[in-house]
């Protein structure tokens, strides 16, 4: 049976909004040379990493219309991505390299393939200025390169702040060897969007039993993780400036901020652990003022809503997940949600002027 329920087709077109622009702010891209290098990985087995191995053997291997699909929309920088946009009703997307992107490699292919991927998407912004926008790329295997080619992204390049696809074959930027990235960031006044990946080897297993590794559950789990270690390791105290941007409603840490709150107090105070040390301010505190959130993925006006009345309506921001979840209907449910015309705008467009410079 032919999957004719494609969910990356959309139907109807979908109009111009009223009174905003629509911007959407974690959007896929991937260039031959990145799938080229996958396949190569996935056929020699080297890495050992079953979230990438499964997920990648799927999209690049699978005949299903999704896979074949997204594979194809995905390499697209031109016409056919603009139409997509145009026919979802997307006046901007602000592109960024697949997840994991270069994290998989080792370091000196990472940090050439990176710097590669990033000329090719500032050539695409350059020929559509008005349609696309881009975030770095960089490869945390090499931290201070990285720290480098986001300031030449930044810089040279015009884009608007360095994506970074969650852990690097396990390995969380909490840890200070990676600090010169951030180091940069801050310097530069620019955000790091952390994209989800697949949970790493050590978390993997029950997830995968399940089916739940991926965009359905374990990278929201593993995403949310990662945030909250940057928090309790202390990283925004060493970085008060630094800004996070984080997809999917937030990958739920604003439903879990009063229980962290109250849990890491306690947590403290006991001194339970060795590792757990004292922090200047309440996690939930951190996340007000070092995070942006954006819906990628998450149409629903509840869970957005909720993010608002957490965060505020000036770290909410909208975002697509295009190619992955390209559905017209979820642009016409968000243009139709039950929201201030000015928060509604703030969401679609200001939000995300201000924070990526656009
Ligand atoms: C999927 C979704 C895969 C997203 C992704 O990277 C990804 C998916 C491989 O649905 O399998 O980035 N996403 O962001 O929605
Ligand atoms: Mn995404």
């Amino acid at each position: 049976m032919s999957d004719t329920q494609n969910p990356v087709n959309p139907s109807t077109p979908v109009g111009p909004a009223k009174g905003y622009r629509r911007i959407a702010t974690e959007e896929a891209w991937a260039p031959p040379e990145l799938f080229r290098q996958y396949r190569k990985l996935l056929e020699s087995r080297v890495v050992d990493d079953p979230g990438f191995n499964t997920m990648w053997s799927f999209y690049l291997g699978s005949p299903s219309d999704r896979a074949r699909s997204i594979i194809e929309k995905i390499q697209d920088l031109g016409e056919q991505r603009i139409r997509d946009m145009d026919a979802a009703g997307i006046d901007v997307q602000l592109l960024m390299l697949t997840s994991p992107g270069v994290q998989v490699f080792d370091a000196p292919t990472a940090v050439s393939l990176a710097r590669d991927s990033n000329d090719q998407l500032a050539e695409a912004v350059r020929r559509h200025p008005t349609r696309y926008a881009g975030m770095a790329a960089v490869a945390p295997q090499d931290p201070q390169a990285a720290a480098k080619e986001l300031e030449r992204g930044v810089r040279q390049l015009g884009f608007k702040g360095g994506v970074i696809n969650d852990h690097t074959l396990g390995e969380y930027l909490d840890d200070p060897k990676f600090w010169p990235i951030f180091e940069a960031a801050e310097a530069l006044d620019v955000p790091i969007y952390i994209h989800p990946n697949t949970p790493p080897k050590s978390m993997i297993g029950p997830f995968l039993e399940s089916g739940l590794d991926g965009a359905i559950y374990g990278f929201a789990v593993e995403t949310g993780l990662h945030a909250l270690r940057l928090i309790v390791k202390g990283v925004f105290d060493r970085f008060p400036k630094l800004q996070i941007v984080l997809g999917h409603t937030g990958e739920a840490l604003p439903f879990w901020l009063y229980r962290i709150d109250y849990m890491h107090r306690a947590t403290v105070l006991s001194k339970r652990y060795e590792s757990v040390k004292p922090l200047r301010r309440k996690p939930s505190e951190y996340l007000r003022e070092n995070f942006y959130v954006t819906n990628s993925g998450v149409a629903w006006e509840p869970a957005i809503r909720f993010c608002q009345s957490v965060l505020g309506v000036d770290r909410v921001l909208y975002a697509m997940d295009y190619p992955y979840q390209f559905v017209a209907d979820e642009v016409r449910t968000l243009d139709a949600m039950d929201m201030p015309d000015e928060d509604k705008k703030k969401f679609f467009q200001l939000n995300a002027e201000r924070v990526f410079r656009l």
